[in-house]
C-alpha cells in the first residue's frame, strides 16, 4: 500500500506542478502576447510607417510619436521607410498579417495607397493618417487626417514677401527648393506660395526644383541656381533643411544670406530658427511636428470604436527675425 501511495504520490505532485505550469503559460501567453490584436491583455499595438530620417521636421516627429506612445502605455511598432513609397507599403502589410491594432502613417507621396488601405480595411484595422496626406478619392480607408495645412503654410511664405516687396523696384526673381516630389507638403506649398504671390506680377518664380527635403538637396540645387541665374532675390524653400544646405552654396558664392538673397522657408526646427535669428534666414512659416500625443489619443478612440473628426489640422505660427531670437530658448525640437 505504502509503496502505492509512494506510487500515487509522485503521480499527484505531477499532476499538480503541471496544473501550475499550465496556468501559468496561459496567464504569460496572454501578457507577452504582442502581435495579434491585442491578444489576451489590453494593451493597443500600433504599427506605425514613418516616411524616414531626411530632417531635422522628421527627427522630432519621430521622437514625439515615441515619447508618446510610451507615455500612453501603447506598444509601438515603427518602421523607417527612407523615403520609399514600396517600403510603406511593405511594413504597412507586416502589420496586417501581425494583426495589430491600428495602423498609422505619414505617406511619402500622396498616390497609390488605395490598394494596401483597403487590405487593411478588409482586415479590420483602423489606419490613422498623420502628417502628409493621401489622395485617395475614396475617404472610408482612414479613419482620419491630423496634420498641417501646406497650402496656409505656402500662402503665409507668400503674403510675408508680398508685404515685403512692396518698395522693390523692378523684377524680384525668386528660386524655389521644392520637397518631395509627389509628396503633398510640397505639392500644397507650390500651390499656396504661387497663389499668394500672384498678388505682385515683379514676383517672379524663375526656377524651381526638388531638393527632397534634406540638407544636401538643397545645396545640390541652389549650387545649379546660382550658376544659371546671375540675378536671385529670393530662395523659397520647402523646409529648413533644403534652405539650411543652400546657405552652404549662398556663401560659397559670395553672397550674403538673408541680405543679398532673402530666405523663406518652413518647418521652424531649432537649427532654421537659428539661422533666422541670426539673420541668414528672413522668414519661417511654422510646420508642427508634435503629433505623437494627439496620435495616441486618437488611436485608443479609433480602437475603442468611438468616432473621430475627418480631418484635425495641427495648431502653427509665423515667425520673423525678431520673434525667433524671443522663441529660441523655449523652442522643445
Ligand atoms: C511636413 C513634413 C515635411 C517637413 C520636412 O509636415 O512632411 O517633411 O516640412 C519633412 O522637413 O521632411
Amino acid at each position: 500500500m505504502r509503496n502505492m501511495r509512494m506510487s500515487l504520490a509522485p503521480r499527484r505532485a505531477v499532476a499538480a506542478l503541471a496544473a501550475v505550469l499550465l496556468a501559468g503559460s496561459v496567464a504569460a501567453c496572454g501578457n507577452s502576447d504582442t502581435g495579434a490584436s491585442g491578444g489576451g491583455d489590453d494593451k493597443i499595438v500600433l504599427g506605425f510607417s514613418q516616411v524616414g530620417a531626411e530632417s531635422g521636421w522628421r527627427t522630432a516627429n519621430t521622437n514625439s510619436i515615441k515619447e508618446a506612445a510610451a507615455e500612453a502605455g501603447i506598444e509601438l511598432k515603427f518602421d523607417d521607410a527612407q523615403q520609399k513609397q514600396e517600403n510603406q507599403i511593405k511594413a504597412i502589410r507586416n502589420y496586417i498579417q501581425q494583426k495589430v491594432d491600428v495602423i498609422g502613417f505619414s505617406p511619402v507621396v500622396e498616390s497609390g495607397w488605395d490598394t494596401v488601405l483597403k487590405e487593411a480595411k478588409d482586415a479590420g484595422i483602423p489606419v490613422i493618417l498623420t502628417d502628409r496626406a493621401v489622395d485617395s478619392a475614396d475617404k472610408s480607408l482612414y479613419k482620419t487626417f491630423l496634420g498641417s495645412d501646406f497650402v496656409k503654410e505656402g500662402r503665409l511664405s507668400g503674403e510675408w514677401l508680398v508685404e515685403n516687396s512692396k518698395d522693390a523696384t523692378g523684377d524680384v526673381n525668386i528660386v524655389e527648393l521644392q520637397g518631395t516630389t509627389g509628396s503633398a507638403p510640397a505639392n500644397d506649398r507650390k500651390k499656396g506660395f504661387a497663389e499668394a504671390i500672384a498678388a505682385d506680377p515683379k514676383l517672379k518664380v524663375i526656377a524651381s526644383q526638388s531638393g527632397d527635403f534634406t540638407r544636401a538637396g538643397g545645396k545640390q540645387v541652389m549650387e545649379q541656381f546660382l550658376k544659371a541665374h546671375p540675378k536671385i532675390d529670393v530662395l523659397f524653400a520647402h523646409n529648413d533643411d533644403m534652405g539650411l544646405g543652400a546657405l552652404e552654396a549662398i556663401t560659397a558664392a559670395g553672397k550674403e544670406p538673408g541680405k543679398d538673397i532673402t530666405i523663406i522657408t518652413i518647418d521652424a526646427v531649432k537649427d532654421g530658427m537659428q539661422a533666422l535669428a541670426d539673420g541668414k534666414f528672413n522668414f519661417i512659416a511654422e510646420c508642427s511636428p508634435l503629433l505623437g500625443p494627439q496620435l495616441m489619443e486618437l488611436a485608443k478612440k479609433v480602437h475603442a470604436g468611438e468616432e473621430v473628426p475627418p480631418r484635425i489640422e495641427t495648431e502653427e505660427t509665423t515667425f520673423t527675425q525678431e520673434q525667433a531670437k524671443a522663441a529660441l530658448p523655449d523652442r522643445k525640437y
